[in-house]
C-alpha cells in the first residue's frame, strides 16, 4: 500500500534524455536503452515529461493528442515496450497529465471554433470590448495576456500559458467526461498514475477582472478553488478503480491548500509539488532574482515539513534552474552537489530527482538569446524589450531563469553529442560535458553520481529514511539540522550551506560524509553534509 512513500521518483525530460536515432531528439526507445541506469539508481518511479503528440510550442505540454505518441519520441508500441520493460525493473510509468488546456491544433480545439459544433463550448470564448479591449485584464504565466482573437470564431480564447494553449472549459461537463476516457486510456495501457500540471486552476469561477498585481492578475478567480476540488474529487473515482497515484503541480499554495488537496481523507491528490521553497532566491517574481538566502530556504522547507504530513520533495524539475548553479556553488561542486542529494533524499516525502541531478549537471553555458528555445524566455524577452530594459540586463535576467537550464541533454560521456545523440541535438550541450558526465564519474568512488547511489541505496534499506518523523534541529544562517525518527532509532542530518565552515551542537556517529570524514566534533568544513547515528 501506498508505494508511493517508499519510493524515489526520476523525471524524464524525453526530449533531452536519450536519442537513440541521430535526429538530435531525445526519444522513448532511447529511455528504454537507459533504464538499467535507473534501475542502478534505485528509482521505484518515473515520472514521464509529456510524450504524447503536440506541436511543440512547449515542448509537450501542449498537447494535440492526448492517444497518441509525438513520432519525434516513437510510437505506442515503443511506448508499451517502455511500460513493460520498466516494469520488469520493478519501475513504474507515470504520465504528465497536462488538462488545463490543450495545443489549438487538438482537434476539439479545432471544432471549437464552429459555434453549431458540439465542440462549441470546450474553451473560454468571449467577446473583446467594442474599443478593442480584451475580455478582461488577467495576465498569463509567461509574462503576457492571455487572450488571443480567433478570427474564424471572431472570438477571443483564453491562454493562461502560451498562446497556442488554450484553456480548457471544466464549466462544460463534457470536458471532464473526456478526461476521464483519457485516464482510463492510459491506465488500462499499465500507467502507475500521473502528475498532474497546474492542476489547481483548473476552474475558473468567472472570468471578471482581477485585482491588478505585479504578476498573474485574474488569479484570485481560479487558484485553488472548490470548483477544482470537485473535479479532483471526480477523477479520484476513476483513478481509484486502477489503485492509481497522482502528484499535482499547484502553483501558488499556501500550507493549508496543500491539504485540501492532499490530505488522506479528502480522496483528491495523493501529494502535492508547492513552490514556495523555490522562491526563496526571487523577489516578487521569478523573473527578478535575489540573493539566495539559505535561512529562509531552511525554514521554508521546515515549515513544509511540519505543515504536511507528506511532501513531495524535489529541488529540480525542467521548470527550474539547476540546484547547484542555484543553491549549491558551482565553485564547490562536487560538495554541494553531494549535500543538496542528502537533503532531497532525507527529507520526509517522496523525493523527486531531475535527470542530470544525479551527476551533478548545471545551468547551460549559452551566451545569447538564439541558443534558447523555452517559450516561456522567449515571451520574456519581448516583454523586457518592450520595457525597454537593455539587452544585456535582458539576458541577465533570462539567463539565470531560463527554463532550459535544465533542459539542455543529459551528459553521458565527455564525447561530442555527450553519449546523447551522434546528431545535432535540438538544445546545446553544455560545454562542461567533458568533466561532468556520467561515464567519468562512474569510474569515480568519490563521485556525485555514486554518491546518489549510495544515499538512494541508504534510503531504500532504512524505513527511518523513508517513513520517519521530521524534527528541526537547527536553521541558521548556514546550518541545516534535523533529526529524523522512527519506532525509538533515529538519525541526524546537519548540512552546511556555505563555503565557510561552521558549527553545530550536533552529535554522533558518522554514517555518511560528503568529505569523507569518519569522527565528527561540531565542526563543519565548506558544504560539508553528514548523516550522524
Ligand atoms: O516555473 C514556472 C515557469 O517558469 C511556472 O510558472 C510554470 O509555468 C508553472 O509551474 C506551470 O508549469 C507547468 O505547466 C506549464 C508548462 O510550461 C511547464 O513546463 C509545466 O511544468 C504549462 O503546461
Ligand atoms: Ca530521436
Amino acid at each position: 500500500m501506498e508505494w508511493w512513500k517508499d519510493a524515489i521518483i526520476y523525471q524524464i525530460y524525453p526530449r533531452s534524455f536519450q536519442d537513440s536515432n541521430g535526429d538530435g531528439i531525445g526519444d522513448i526507445p532511447g529511455i528504454i536503452s537507459r533504464l538499467d541506469h535507473l534501475q542502478e539508481l534505485g528509482v521505484g518511479a518515473i515520472w514521464l515529461s509529456p510524450v504524447y503528440r503536440s506541436p511543440n510550442a512547449d515542448n509537450g505540454y501542449d498537447i494535440s493528442d492526448y492517444r497518441e505518441i509525438n513520432p519525434e519520441y516513437g510510437t505506442m508500441e515503443d511506448m508499451e515496450n517502455l511500460i513493460a520493460e520498466a516494469g520488469k525493473r520493478q519501475i513504474r510509468i507515470i504520465m504528465d497529465l497536462v488538462i488545463n488546456h490543450t495545443s489549438t491544433s487538438h482537434y476539439w480545439f479545432r471544432q471549437s471554433r464552429d459555434r453549431t459544433s458540439g465542440y462549441a463550448d470546450y474553451y473560454y470564448w468571449r467577446r473583446g470590448g467594442a474599443d478593442g479591449a480584451l475580455p478582461n485584464n488577467w495576465t498569463g504565466f509567461f509574462g503576457e495576456d492571455c487572450w488571443e482573437f480567433d478570427p474564424e470564431r471572431c472570438e477571443y480564447y483564453l491562454h493562461l500559458f502560451a498562446k497556442s494553449q488554450a484553456d480548457l472549459n471544466y464549466h462544460n461537463p463534457a470536458v471532464l467526461e473526456e478526461v476521464k476516457d483519457i485516464l482510463r486510456f492510459w491506465l488500462r495501457k499499465g500507467v502507475a498514475g500521473f502528475r498532474c500540471d497546474v492542476i489547481n486552476i483548473l476552474w475558473k469561477d468567472s472570468l471578471e477582472n482581477g485585482k491588478k498585481k505585479l504578476a498573474l492578475t485574474g488569479s484570485e478567480h481560479y487558484l485553488s478553488l472548490e470548483g477544482t476540488h470537485e473535479i479532483l474529487r471526480q477523477l479520484r473515482e476513476v483513478l481509484d478503480e486502477y489503485g492509481a497515484f497522482t502528484v499535482g503541480e499547484t502553483v501558488f499554495v499556501t500550507p493549508g491548500q496543500a491539504r485540501e488537496l492532499c490530505g488522506r481523507e479528502r480522496k483528491e491528490l495523493d501529494m502535492v509539488f508547492s513552490f514556495e521553497h523555490m522562491e526563496c532566491d526571487q523577489f516578487l517574481v521569478k523573473w527578478l532574482k535575489r540573493k539566495f538566502r539559505p535561512k529562509a530556504f531552511f525554514a521554508c522547507l521546515t515549515k513544509w515539513q511540519k505543515e504536511l504530513d507528506w511532501n513531495a520533495i524535489y529541488l529540480e524539475n525542467h521548470d527550474q534552474p539547476r540546484s547547484i548553479s542555484r543553491f549549491g556553488s558551482e565553485a564547490h561542486w562536487k560538495e554541494s552537489g553531494k549535500l543538496l542529494a542528502l537533503l532531497a533524499l532525507t527529507l520526509r516525502g517522496t523525493p523527486f530527482l531531475y535527470q542530470g541531478q544525479e551527476i551533478g549537471m548545471l545551468n547551460f553555458d549559452f551566451d545569447r538569446m538564439r541558443q534558447l528555445n523555452d517559450v516561456e524566455s522567449k515571451n520574456v524577452e519581448r516583454v523586457l524589450r518592450r520595457l525597454h530594459i537593455p539587452r544585456k540586463a535582458r539576458w541577465r535576467i533570462i539567463s539565470r531563469t531560463s527554463r532550459d537550464n535544465a533542459r539542455t541533454p543529459f551528459q553521458w560521456t565527455g564525447e561530442p553529442g555527450a553519449g546523447f545523440t551522434d546528431g545535432r541535438p535540438w538544445l546545446g550541450i553544455n560545454h562542461n560535458c567533458e568533466d561532468i558526465n556520467l561515464a567519468r564519474q562512474e569510474q569515480d568512488p568519490d563521485s556525485i553520481w555514486n554518491w546518489y547511489k549510495d544515499l538512494a541505496a541508504l534510503r531504500n534499506d532504512s524505513a527511518v529514511l523513508r517513513r520517519g518523523t521530521f524534527l528541526p534541529l537547527e536553521t541558521g544562517e548556514q546550518v541545516f539540522a534535523y533529526r529524523r525518527e522512527l519506532e525509538g532509532e533515529g538519525l541526524t542530518i546537519v548540512l552546511n550551506f556555505s563555503g565557510k565552515p561552521a558549527r553545530t551542537a550536533q552529535q554522533g556517529r558518522v554514517l555518511r560524509s560528503n568529505i569523507g570524514r569518519e569522527t565528527f566534533d561540531g565542526q563543519l568544513a565548506p558544504w560539508e553534509a553528514v548523516i550522524l547515528q
